[in-house]
């Protein structure tokens, strides 16, 4: 049994649907139990072409007994199941599903790097998994509390916040 921490994001007209789908999916996902999941913040894109919208972005616990590229390939069949409706309109992924960490797991592997290798600059990761686990091990990097006191005051507000 590990736990699991899963980022999502999504810059879809309606993320808010995105993502909200999306954690039933997470729910269904075998071997697996959704522990926890954060309340949606938005944040201005990080790379990507410019002009894009605003993203809402998660992240959500699982507890699983999958094994790291198992739990990648459950992952990605969500996204496409999930995220690729509007991609003739968008041409970007509308919802993105990352797998951040699995326990004190670190992995370099060409498909699937543990913790994922963004993780420390993310404030759109941290943020919302401080709301849920704080104390949570990010392997190499201290706590998720103290990597988002790393990058100061959290700025990032609720999606719903207007
Ligand atoms: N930027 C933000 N704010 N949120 C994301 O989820 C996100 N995902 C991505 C890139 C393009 C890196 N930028 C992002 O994949």
């Amino acid at each position: 049994m590990v736990l699991a921490v899963v980022g999502l994001g999504a810059n879809l007209d309606d993320p808010a649907a995105q993502l909200a789908s999306a954690v039933q999916a997470l729910e269904q996902v075998a071997l697996s139990q959704l522990l926890k999941t954060s309340s949606l913040y938005r944040s201005a894109p990080m790379g990507g072409p410019p002009g894009q919208p605003d993203y809402a972005n998660a992240v959500a616990l699982l507890e699983t007994t999958l094994a790291p590229l198992e739990l990648l390939e459950q992952l990605q069949a969500i996204e496409q199941q999930h995220g690729r409706v509007r991609r003739e309109r968008w041409g970007a992924r509308v919802l993105d599903l990352d797998l951040i960490a699995m326990g004190e797991l670190c992995l370099q592997h060409p498909r699937l790097s543990l913790p994922h290798p963004g993780t420390a600059q993310r404030e759109f990761v941290l943020q919302p998994l401080a709301e849920i686990a704080p104390d949570y091990l990010l392997p190499g990097l201290g706590t998720v509390a103290a990597c988002l006191r790393r990058l100061g005051k959290p700025t990032l507000p609720l999606w719903g916040a207007g």
